[in-house]
């Protein structure tokens, strides 16, 4: 197959697959929290904000910020709960894997000082996201990447483990079956986990973490690992993430935009809406086919959040309360 017509193949497959699976899968776990679409225009701190239903995770970061712990901390562990969570299929351990049937991992955090560091396609290590800051932390660099990053996580006492569980591995040899490329609903799981914090210093850290796209190509790496696209942080302004199809998100280097936004004085929600639309006015009329949502927070606590179909949701903790919100919506067609 001529590699254009094999990369329309492609992403026709991804793409539906994503926004079908937003659609089907988030409607019951809104339903059960039983919350509708929040906006926070009130300041609040601690506070953090995490993308799709994960209580698990924020309330592991909100424990580390009551406990007066700063907010790299809250989110680098936050994001390690769906990590080693096996029944999350598309972060770390559990994920679903690429076309060859390996699961490959990418990760970025910042903190409040706007240090970034990441890690994209890494087998084998599922704690990727403390990977990416090691990477921040303990290196001349920002990104590294495949072996190269998993041997410095070996160096650094890293476990090497097989990250392709049998359920995921049963889910791929039946994709591999019956897809020949075409789109299947519902097998993407969509809990990429995009989380932003505000400790009790008023200081912003934000972390991202995803087995990016099932069944991708080989060595594909979304926008969860890219500056400015999965993740952006200014501690002067406020923080933004983002999940659904990496590659229309990294076309607009959303995140990154919507601080911007902020700085010019949008509001987090009205900045996530302003980013929305300009991912669908580049799309032209792909937007129908595929999903982004975006979260933000400011300086100042305030949240928002925005996507192009119904049934993203997030999770927000604050003032001791975990919720599932429904985040409003571009695409009422
Ligand atoms: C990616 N943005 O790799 C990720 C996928 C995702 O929820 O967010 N899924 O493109």
């Amino acid at each position: 197959m001529k590699r254009r017509n094999f990369l329309q193949k492609a992403s026709l497959s991804t793409i539906g697959v994503v926004a079908s699976a937003s659609v089907v899968a988030c409607k019951s776990d809104i339903e059960k929290n039983n919350s509708s679409s929040n906006v926070n225009s009130t300041s609040v701190k601690p506070i953090v904000i995490a993308t799709w239903n994960v209580p698990n995770a924020t309330a592991k970061a909100w424990e580390v910020l009551d406990n007066g712990g700063i907010s790299l901390d809250a989110v680098e562990q936050g994001c390690m709960i769906e990590e080693a969570d096996v029944n999350n299929s598309s972060v770390g351990k559990g994920g679903l894997p690429d076309r060859d049937g390996n699961v490959t991992l990418d990760a970025c955090i910042m903190d409040k000082d706007g240090n970034y560091g990441a890690v994209m396609c890494v087998q084998n290590i599922t704690h990727v996201i403390s990977l990416a800051r090691k990477v921040m932390e303990e290196t001349p660099h920002v990104i590294l990447a495949g072996e190269g990053a998993e041997n410095f996580g070996y160096d650094l006492g890293f476990k090497k483990e097989n990250l392709l569980t049998e359920s995921s591995k049963k889910a791929w040899k039946k994709w591999k079956k019956t897809s020949d490329y075409k789109p299947i609903i519902n097998i993407e799981n969509h809990d990429t986990i995009g989380m932003l914090a505000i400790d009790h210093n008023g200081d912003i850290s934000g972390a991202c973490t995803t087995s990016g796209l099932s069944y991708k190509m080989a060595g594909r790496v979304g926008d969860s690992p890219i500056i400015g696209s999965g993740l952006f942080i200014d501690n002067e302004v406020g923080g933004a993430t983002a999940t659904g199809m990496g590659e229309e998100v990294l076309k607009t280097v959303g995140s990154f935009l919507i601080v911007e936004l902020m700085r010019q004085g949008k509001t987090p929600q009205e900045a996530c809406e302003e980013a929305v639309r300009r991912v669908v006015k580049k799309s032209g009329d792909r937007y129908k086919d595929f999903q982004v949502g975006f979260i933000a927070i400011n300086k100042q606590g305030e949240t928002g959040a925005y996507c192009i179909h119904e049934w993203f949701s997030y999770n927000i903790y604050k003032q001791g309360e975990n919720k599932n919100y429904k985040s409003a919506y571009y695409n009422k067609a």
